[in-house]
Order: structure tokens, then C-alpha cells, then sequence
């Protein structure tokens, strides 16, 4: 007698005479007993003994590994199966799937398919040549309803066999799975002893239509058509369009990732702008060799050319799983806190958002712009852990329409994850509106609201150890510090952030600390939760000045005092061994 075990429980039997007789047999829900039964074709289905591996924990944004390690035997396939043993009722349901096209994408999506066959997935959506942004994922997963969503992609990370890999499981809302359901999966992977897998052919992914893995449909889709399609719906292609095809310029960096060939269709094809607007659209495994972040040190392309003499009104870049977005103007960069705070403050020039905000959210290192824009709308602003998963349930109550993120991430209700085309149409719509520029809309804002001045420095690739004994140290001076003077400044509070989410109440804790100050300056100090090798400082540094005539000031000029005060604080250069940040933003 064979026992196959399926999502922790027995779910089918058989005798070892049917399986030697060539014929179907039935599986038997021996306790899913609601499920309805279902039939597999002999032999198909193999069951794999494995061994646990004890760093399968999801980080901020799925798990994110380098390629060799995701290449060990059995690693991708103890995360997939410890996925599946985690979810109820997904049987006979459907599964969107697909990546961001780096290196390892098409191998991993053929044992994906074959062990979502395996586990009962009734029929799974892949994106042509395997092929999803993540916004597009999402967007899929809520317009077919599918039970959930794999995405495969390590963003912004560089690509290529020696660079990163991930898997992320999203939910049924389109979201990215939220801390109960990454802790299951973790769990999971802690005790696993087994895997399903069919033993079937790898399918065609690059031809359209439908095929079959075992008793399992899947349907190659189109990956742009139903996001483009999406897109179209919020936005006023008829005005962008007229300002595309007038004298507007504009340049659309795709770093060689994902959103090259969403791009095209939508800004080349759709709306009209000439072709070539979209740079590095091709798709490459390694991404060209780049680091598809699109920040002012990795989108160097795309600096020089906005920064140059004769640069384009209007630029804009995308990561690798095209959830990010920067915004520059001609020779001008639009921090990611300010461009939530101008896409708030502005949402009621875009049809999609012509009734207003139920409110909005940003992550706690974003800086508090937008939370001026929501006072002044009359809107509650909340204030979540990073990562976009904290934004899932305030989104599907409706206490929130739009959120961002410092991390180059902005997006709404439309779907569930960070849309960094969204974004860009999103300020080519308010262009098309305000017939300004990109500078004159953000100096304006400044203006009416004051301007938060606002920098991130990143130090990547620290050792772990002490990057630890850096926070530990930091955190050893919380209670004492309140009421403290340090330079010129007075501290408010000091703490570990910890957030409680107001629709289900769990607890989330130790999300950075924050040290405020009662000029409402802040620096915050955060280890990043998606970096893949040692760990990554992120120091946060925010001040407000309303005076108008101190605005036209660099930010690191204006940040100075706090950039010092933040190293005497958590002693960065001794710990860190580094004299400079290796990213600033
Ligand atoms: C992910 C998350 C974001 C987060 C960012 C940075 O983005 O989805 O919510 O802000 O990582 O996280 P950390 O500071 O922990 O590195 P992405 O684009 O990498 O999926």
C-alpha cells in the first residue's frame, strides 16, 4: 500500500495492485473530505524523500538566495512543497506563476509545474516564456481568481548563475503573503521530509495556449495583456498620448529586467511615444550584467542622460520584477517619500482616482510628506513595518487607496503589490494635466506643504556579526535617550518600532529603531530583510524645513548634522570598517 501525503494530511491511498495494473485510480480525500476526488494518471506522480535545510526563512520579500544555492538538489523543491503543505484548500484551484525572466527562471517554473500537478493544482496560469512583472502577477491572481500566485524573481538583486535568486508565495488578494502565512511556510520547511513531483516533460512556455502537466491545465498566457489592459482602465491614455506624440521627451530605462516588454506596449505601442523611449528592454538573464535597482547609483544609464545638457523632460527606470520606479525629471531627481506625498496629493486628476483617497500608508523609514498631504485631505495616514505585505489588509479594508515605500515603491488599490509602471503613468498623467515640469510640480509642493528633506545610506555586505552588535548597541541606548540632547537636537522618543495591524490585530516587532527628534527630525537604523550576502545597514535620515527660501538646498548638505549625529550614535564607521555608505539615495 502507498500513502502519499499531501498538505499534512493523508489524502490518498492506493494499492500497490492498481498502480501495477496500468489503470487510473482514484485519490481518495481520506481527510479533506470536502474536497472532490480527483484522478491522476499511474505513475505520474513521484514522491521525493528529502532533508530539510535550516535557511529557508522568507525575508522581507519571499526567499531570496544566490543561484548555486538555489540550484542544491531538492532546495527549490523543499520551498515549493513546504508552500503547498502550508496552504488549505487550493485543490483542483488556480495558480498564477511566472518570474522576473533572470537566470534560473524557466528550469524553476518546470518543477514548480510539475509539483503544482503533483499537489493538486487544478490549473495554473504561466506568463509567455515565463515571463511576469510582479504588479502583473498580481493583477492576474485577482482577475482570475486564483488561489495564489508563485513569483519568481530576487528584484532589484543582480542576476546571472552567481547572482540572486527567490520565490515568493502572494495570496489570493494578490498580495504578497502575510507573516502568518511566511512563518507556516517556515515551519514547514523545518520538518519536511517529501516532495510531489510528476514525472512529466517540461512544457512549452513561449508558445501561447493551453497544455497539460499531469492531470494539471496550464495556460500560457499573454504577460502583458490584461495588465496593459488594467493600466488603461485608471489612466487617461487619450491625454498621456497627446503629450507623448507633442514635443514632450521622455526615456523609459527597463535595465534589461521585466518591464521591457510592458513598457514597449504600453509606451510605444499604446501611447505613442517614439520608438526607442524604452531603453534596455530586452530581458537578459543577467540583466546586462547591471543591478537592475533603479536608484541614482545603479540606473547610471539613465542618470547621464537625464542629468545631461540636453535631457529629456521626463525619465524614469524600473527593477528587475518591475515592482520599483524613480522618477526623474530634466536634471532633476524626485526622492520616492516625495513622490508618494505629489501622487496623493494629485490622485483626483487621474480618472481612476477622481473620488478621492480613503486614505494612505507609507512604510516607517518613509519620510512623512505624504502624512502632511493626508492631513491636509482630511485622510488617515498609517504608518506600517517595511514591506509591502503590511499594506495587503489596510488595502482590502479600504482604509487606505495609495501606499509607498522610501525602497522606490509606490502603488494603490488597483492590485496588490508596488507598481512601478503605475507609477510612471501615474506622473505622465498628472504631466498631461499640469502641463508643468517635473521640477516646477515637485518646488510647488514643497511649497504649499514644506519640504521633508530625506536620504537613505545604504552599507551593503557588512559582516553579520557586526552589523548585529551595531543595533544591539543602538538598541542598549533607547531608554535612556528621550529628553537627551544630542548636538542641536532634543530627542522625543526613542524605540524599536513595532506594529499592530488594525484590521487583524497581529504583532509585528523590532521593524527598525527610530530615534525622534522635537524638531521632528528622525533617523531610524534598519538591517535589510532581501539582501543575500552578510547583511545590509540601512541608516533612514529625515528633517522638515518649511521655510521656502531653504528648500533649493542638497540634501546631504541638509541632512549633515543628523548623518554625524547617527554615526556618533551607532558607531558606523568603527563597526562597519567603511568611511563612506556603498549606496546613497
Ligand atoms: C522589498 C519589499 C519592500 C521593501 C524593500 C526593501 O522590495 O517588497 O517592501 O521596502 O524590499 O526591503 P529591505 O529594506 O528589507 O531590503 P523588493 O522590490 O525587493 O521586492
Amino acid at each position: 500500500m502507498k500513502m502519499t501525503v499531501i498538505d499534512g494530511s493523508v489524502l490518498s491511498q492506493c494499492a500497490e495492485g492498481d498502480r501495477n495494473n496500468g489503470r487510473q485510480y482514484e485519490i481518495m480525500a481520506l481527510v479533506h473530505r470536502s474536497n472532490p476526488p480527483r484522478y491522476f494518471t499511474e505513475m505520474a506522480i513521484k514522491t521525493v524523500s528529502t532533508t530539510p535545510f535550516d535557511d529557508q526563512k522568507p525575508g522581507t520579500s519571499g526567499l531570496r538566495k544566490q543561484v548555486p544555492t538555489f540550484q542544491k538538489p531538492n532546495y527549490l523543491e523543499n520551498f515549493v512543497q513546504a508552500t503547498f503543505d502550508s496552504l488549505d484548500d487550493y485543490q483542483g484551484k488556480t495558480l498564477v506563476l511566472g518570474g522576473d525572466g533572470r537566470y534560473f527562471n524557466r528550469p524553476a517554473i518546470q518543477i514548480i509545474l510539475r509539483m503544482a500537478a503533483a499537489n493538486g493544482v487544478g490549473k495554473t496560469l504561466v506568463g509567455q516564456g515565463g515571463i511576469l512583472s510582479t504588479p502583473a502577477a498580481s493583477c492576474l491572481i485577482r482577475k482570475y481568481d486564483a488561489f495564489g500566485g508563485i513569483v519568481l524573481s530576487a528584484s532589484h538583486n543582480p542576476g546571472g548563475p552567481e547572482g540572486d535568486f527567490g520565490v515568493k508565495y502572494n495570496v489570493s488578494n494578490g498580495g504578497p503573503a502575510p507573516e502568518k502565512v511566511t512563518s507556516a511556510i517556515f515551519e514547514h520547511t523545518k520538518s519536511i521530509s517529501e516532495y510531489q513531483i510528476t514525472d512529466t516533460e517540461d512544457i512549452d512556455l513561449d508558445e501561447l495556449g493551453t497544455k497539460q502537466v499531469g492531470e494539471m491545465t496550464v495556460e500560457v498566457v499573454d504577460s502583458v495583456a490584461d495588465y496593459a489592459e488594467l493600466m488603461e482602465q485608471l489612466f487617461d491614455f487619450g491625454k498621456i498620448r497627446k503629450l507623448l506624440e507633442g514635443n514632450f521627451s521622455m526615456c523609459m530605462d527597463s535595465m534589461h529586467a521585466v518591464t521591457g516588454p510592458y513598457a514597449k506596449a504600453i509606451f510605444e505601442q499604446a501611447l505613442g511615444a517614439k520608438a526607442g523611449t524604452v531603453t534596455n528592454g530586452e530581458p537578459l538573464e543577467d540583466f546586462g550584467g547591471g543591478h537592475p535597482d533603479p536608484n541614482l547609483v545603479y540606473a547610471h544609464d539613465l542618470v547621464k542622460v537625464m542629468f545631461a545638457e540636453d535631457a529629456p523632460d521626463f525619465g524614469a527606470a524600473s527593477d528587475g520584477d518591475g515592482d520599483r520606479n524613480m522618477i526623474l525629471g530634466n536634471n532633476f531627481f524626485v526622492n520616492p517619500s516625495d513622490s508618494l506625498a505629489l501622487i496623493a496629493a494629485n490622485a483626483t486628476l487621474i480618472p481612476g482616482y477622481k473620488d478621492g483617497l480613503s486614505g494612505v500608508a507609507r512604510s516607517m523609514p518613509t519620510s512623512q510628506a505624504a502624512d502632511r498631504v493626508a492631513k491636509k485631505l482630511g485622510i488617515d495616514c498609517y504608518e506600517t513595518p517595511t514591506g509591502w505585505k503590511f499594506f495587503g489588509n489596510l488595502l482590502d479594508a479600504d482604509k487606505i487607496t495609495i501606499c509607498g515605500e522610501e525602497s522606490f515603491g509606490t502603488g494603490s488599490n488597483h492590485v496588490r503589490e508596488k507598481d512601478g509602471l503605475w507609477a510612471v503613468l501615474f506622473w505622465l498623467n498628472v504631466l498631461a494635466e499640469r502641463q508643468q515640469s517635473v521640477e516646477e510640480i515637485v518646488t510647488e509642493h514643497w511649497k504649499e506643504y514644506g519640504r521633508n528633506f530625506y536620504s537613505r545610506h545604504d552599507y551593503e555586505g557588512v559582516d553579520s556579526a557586526k552589523a548585529s552588535e551595531l543595533m544591539d548597541g543602538v538598541r542598549s541606548q533607547l531608554s535612556s535617550l528621550p529628553g537627551q540632547k544630542l548636538g542641536d537636537y532634543t530627542v522625543e522618543y526613542a524605540d524599536d518600532f513595532s506594529y499592530t495591524d488594525p484590521i487583524d490585530g497581529s504583532v509585528s516587532e523590532k521593524q527598525g529603531i527610530r530615534i525622534g527628534f522635537t524638531d521632528g527630525s528622525r533617523m531610524v537604523f534598519r538591517l535589510s530583510g532581501t539582501g543575500t550576502q552578510g547583511a545590509t545597514l540601512r541608516l533612514y535620515l529625515e528633517s522638515y524645513e518649511p521655510d521656502e527660501s531653504k528648500h533649493n538646498v542638497d540634501p546631504q548638505a541638509a541632512l549633515k548634522p543628523l548623518i554625524k549625529l547617527a554615526d556618533e550614535t551607532a558607531k558606523i564607521k568603527e563597526l562597519t570598517g567603511r568611511d563612506e555608505p556603498t549606496v546613497i539615495t
